[in-house]
């Protein structure tokens, strides 16, 4: 597999990561309604700053829905990639990471919450809340969050180099990334969804495009009239243009983007791969078929089981009072 210039280690992480430790989805100590006691209207004033930020930066649906899987997928998610780094060795400095967006909604919202109710709601929660005020807002169905993480004091920009899932990746190696944290195939199928809402900068495929394996083709898995569009927006080493993902329904939370998928016009390798698998292939055939008859609810299933991934709980960790800065 060809690895492009912004993922220049790419190779060596789809080695590495199959052999670290894993940080599964039990989430022991979570529950719905945590702070029901504490800080009873945490979860309102969430939902009325998201919708505020909606409705004047819609765009940063897919920014804000994007943070809480990265968080997840490096050390669990207990708010890491939202800590900043004096010296630039945090999980945001990672080069996935150029293109993380929304940190300024997070502190808005965590302002809010301290206003309310002070050193009470944990920042990795506020992730996992706004991910799903962000999904209904966008026209996806609601779903009950746990809450009860607590955040955590390290962030490392080795470990989001290594623990991210490449879009380059495979289907062998998505889902092993994915069982590794105790997520299954439907789980990679369903949260692949999340690609409904967003943007991508060219850099992220323009592998694809020019020079595919090194001769100077582009990759013969792609639609060639996609491909034809996509370069008249991404030239070979455009660093900056962003793209939608789901052209024409990049702001609505539907199948649209598997009808892409089955036409060959998945942007990433690791969408596209969802093809080379028969349970994955079956499940995008029949939301397809279905306009998502099980989709929008698979959706919120599957985001409360990655919402478990490696989160700290009880007396672990601390409740940060800035969510770019452990106490
Ligand atoms: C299966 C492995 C995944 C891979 C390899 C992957 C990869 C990517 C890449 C490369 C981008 C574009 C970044 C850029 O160039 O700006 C992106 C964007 C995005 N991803 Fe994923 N992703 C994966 C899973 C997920 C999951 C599980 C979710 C959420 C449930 C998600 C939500 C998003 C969203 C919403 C965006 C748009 C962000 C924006 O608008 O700025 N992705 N993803
Ligand atoms: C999938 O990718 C991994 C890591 O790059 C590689 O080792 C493996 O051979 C690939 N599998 C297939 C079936 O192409
Ligand atoms: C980070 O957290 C761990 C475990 O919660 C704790 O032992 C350690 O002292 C903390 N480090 C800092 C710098 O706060
Ligand atoms: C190295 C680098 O460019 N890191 C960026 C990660 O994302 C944040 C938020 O967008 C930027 O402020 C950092 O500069």
């Amino acid at each position: 597999m060809a690895c492009p210039k912004l993922f220049l280690s790419c190779l060596l992480l789809q080695l590495v990561f199959l052999f670290l430790v894993p940080e599964v989805a039990q989430g022991q100590g979570l529950k719905v309604g945590f702070y029901q006691k504490a800080c009873p209207n945490a979860e309102a004033i969430v939902k009325e700053v998201i919708g505020q930020v909606m409705s004047v930066a819609p765009s940063l649906s897919g920014p804000l829905l994007r943070l809480h899987f990265h968080d997840c997928f490096v050390r669990g998610c207990e708010g890491s990639v939202l800590l900043n780094s004096p010296t630039h060795q945090a999980e945001k400095d990672a080069l996935p990471n150029l293109s993380l967006r929304g940190f300024e909604t997070i502190d808005r919202v965590k302002t809010a919450l301290e206003k309310a109710c002070p050193g009470i709601v944990s920042c990795a929660d506020i992730l996992a809340l706004v991910a799903r005020d962000v999904v209904v807002a966008t026209g996806g169905l609601t779903y009950d969050v746990e809450t009860g993480r607590r955040d955590g004091n390290v962030s490392s920009l080795d470990e989001a180099d290594q623990n991210l899932v490449p879009p380059t990746a495979n289907i062998t190696t998505l889902k092993a990334g994915f069982a590794r944290r105790g997520l299954s195939v439907k789980d990679l199928v369903v949260l692949s969804g999340g690609h409904t809402i967003g943007t991508s900068h060219c850099s992220s495929f323009t592998y694809r495009l020019y020079n595919f394996a090194g001769n100077g083709n582009a990759d013969p898995t792609l639609d060639s009239n996609y491909i034809a569009r996509l370069k008249l927006k991404c030239k070979q080493n455009d660093q900056t243009t962003l793209v939608e993902m789901d052209p024409g329904s990049v702001r609505t939370f539907d199948v649209k983007y598997f009808n892409l998928i089955l036409k060959r016009r998945g942007l990433f390798n690791s969408d596209s791969a969802l093809l080379d698998d028969s349970q994955t292939k079956a499940y995008l055939e029949l939301q397809v078929k279905t306009g998502g008859s099980t989709f929008f609810k698979d959706f919120g299933v599957s985001m409360v089981k990655m919402g478990r991934i490696g989160v700290l709980t009880g007396t672990a960790g601390e409740v940060r009072k800035v969510c770019s800065k452990i106490n």
